[in-house]
């Protein structure tokens, strides 16, 4: 890859904003999109090239905004469609660009088109979502939702079910229907014409179900089969998204990311082809999964720590697989995920920052796409103080009621243990921006509880710190601007048998970087067998001190050939 076939957003690092938990403008107590206007200049200060902004639409809320009653309309809760439009053109006036969450393998069943669909078996939109009779009395197959339960609605009016992968609330739509493709590919283009720089795409594997929606395998002790190993990647999906490409993607120069869950290198290599024949890069799961239980009933509920030869085997299987025929992207958290710092490094105040700040240099010196979500620039860590009473969201919800109340697989106290690991709303509390009231998120109560360590890990206290992490990113996105070689360099993983240390080389024609990274926490001793002339380019130390590697401690060197 030479300089002027690297793409703007081979180039760019996105940070990616909660609406819901980011900034308060209007004293109620929900993030809306004033509140993100007013921090644009901190996005920039970061250097971030991106804002992907999580659904801002009408919704009913039952999934957090991946419920979507009108896709062309702003939530009253985060504004209007003229703030919509403000905060475009003062992210545009600063050269941010602005990639808008899609969210159309469902809708909300408050949409108007589940709605006339629902109101009868002859009702013209009827077929714009999956709808079945039942069978010997039960649902028309075993699949599970991922929310737990199962993936079924009984509707009593018309004597069928509808497919829900997701909420009840979240009716599936009937990809395979031509209009249903029409309908999405017109409303993405009236997004394209008001000027948005691209499309998240949320789901987007499970758009085309398999022929006869067959029965799954149905893990023991599990009352349904799991609906990623029967729908991701189904027969239509490539078509689908080519004819994507077709219709709207080419209207414009856009930014495509495919959240792509069960994607496997195969299918990536599809979907993310350097060719743009469909999308310009995935999310890939496999390594958000590689610490999940033996126990399949269970799924993703578990804290079992992540063998780092594991880690290092899986990324750099992607490192290496999709270079020169597709494009990664590259993160640790989302608003699906907990925080990095407690899941991969330490949470603990003497380790915080330091492994904070090499995990990022560990993800970032990686070839791809890097996104930064909204906290974890500073640090901000899972939320141990909420309990029971405080969560929101549904899949913590749904986990305790099937689980735990009905099915009985696991207790609650055992339930709340992986949740303080792994539940969504480690991810989703309000950011910090001051040790003040409600950390300056809101100045009443929040639609969420805060983590109550704000008043030690906030924006303040990082911007007055040389030594931050907010800092250390932004050192790392300068890099990324200025290094060719971190966009173009070929990946090299040392010491794949290494359980502590994650180091690999990038490769160019006249230099090659070195990226050490210690998981230890203590002091160990490694010989990398440095040139006297290499060049010390970042570090989470003040100083080198040569072979030893002390506690999480990362640091990357730039080698003449
Ligand atoms: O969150 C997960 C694991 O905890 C995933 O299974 C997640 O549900 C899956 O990656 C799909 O996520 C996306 O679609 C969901 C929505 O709830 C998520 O927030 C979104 O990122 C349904 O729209
Ligand atoms: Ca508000």
């Amino acid at each position: 890859m030479t300089e002027n076939q690297i793409k703007w957003w081979q180039k760019a690092v996105v940070y990616q904003i909660y609406p819901r938990s980011f900034q308060d403008a209007n004293h109620d107590g929900i993030g809306d999109l004033k509140g993100i206007e007013s921090r644009l200049d901190y996005v920039k200060k970061l250097g971030a090239d991106v804002i992907w902004l999580n659904p801002v639409y009408a919704s009913p809320n039952e999934d957090n905004g991946y419920d979507i009653s009108d896709y062309e309309a702003i939530n009253p809760e985060f504004g209007t469609m003229e703030d919509f439009e403000s905060l475009l053109s003062e992210a545009h006036a600063r050269g941010i660009k602005i990639v808008m969450d899609l969210v159309v393998n469902h809708s909300s069943s408050k949409h108007q088109w589940f709605i006339e669909s629902k109101s009868s078996k002859d009702n013209d939109k009827r077929d714009f979502y999956i709808w079945r009779d039942p069978v010997d009395g039960h649902e028309p197959n075993n699949w599970g939702s991922f929310f737990s339960g199962p993936a079924w609605k009984f509707d009593e009016a018309t004597g069928q079910y509808y497919l829900h992968l997701f909420a009840e609330g979240q009716p599936d739509l009937n990809w395979a229907n031509p209009e249903v493709r029409q309908s999405v590919f017109d409303m993405m283009n009236r997004w394209v014409d008001k000027g948005i720089d691209g499309f998240r795409m949320d789901v987007i594997s499970l758009l085309s179900k398999p022929d006869g929606l067959p029965d799954g395998p149905v893990p023991t002790d599990a009352h349904y089969a799991s609906s990623n190993d029967m729908v991701a990647n189904g027969p239509k999906i490539h078509d689908y998204l080519q004819e994507m490409r077709e219709k709207v993607l080419n209207n414009a120069d856009l930014m495509t990311v495919g959240e792509a869950s069960n994607v496997d290198i195969k299918n990536a290599k599809r979907y993310a082809a350097k060719d743009g024949s469909e999308l310009n890069m995935v999310f890939q799961f496999e390594h958000m999964e590689l610490d999940e239980n033996a126990d399949p009933a269970l799924g993703k509920w578990d804290n079992t720590p992540l063998p780092l030869t594991k880690l290092k085997e899986n990324l750099s299987k992607w490192q290496n697989e999709l270079a020169g025929v597709a494009w990664n992207s590259l993160y640790w958290e989302n608003h699906d995920q907990p925080r990095a710092v407690s899941r991969f490094g330490s949470d603990a105040p003497e380790f915080r920052v330091k492994s904070a700040k090499m995990l990022a240099t560990m993800l970032h010196f990686m070839q791809g796409t890097p996104y930064i979500y909204q906290g974890e620039e500073i640090g901000m860590t899972n939320a141990y103080n909420l309990g029971w009473d405080d969560f929101n969201d549904i899949e913590i919800k749904n986990a305790r009621k099937y689980l735990v109340e009905r099915d009985q697989l696991i207790d609650a106290d055992t339930l709340l243990d992986y949740v303080h690991y792994k539940g969504r709303d480690n991810a989703r509390t309000p950011m910090q921006w001051t040790d003040g009231k409600n950390a300056g998120f809101t100045d009443v109560d929040p639609w969420l509880k805060l983590n109550d360590n704000y008043k030690e890990i906030n924006v303040d206290a990082a911007l007055a710190d040389e030594d931050s992490v907010f800092y250390h990113y932004q050192k790392l996105i300068a890099f990324r601007h200025d290094l060719d070689i971190v966009t173009t360099g070929r990946y090299e993983l040392l010491d794949p048998e290494d359980e502590q240390v994650y180091a690999y080389k990038r490769v160019g024609d006249q230099e090659e970087l070195l990226v050490i990274n210690s998981f230890a926490k203590e002091t160990i001793e490694r010989d990398f067998a440095l040139p006297d002339e290499a060049e010390l380019l970042i570090s989470n130390y003040q100083d080198d001190a040569g072979k030893d590697l002390r506690p999480y401690e990362s640091k990357v060197y730039r080698i003449q050939k």
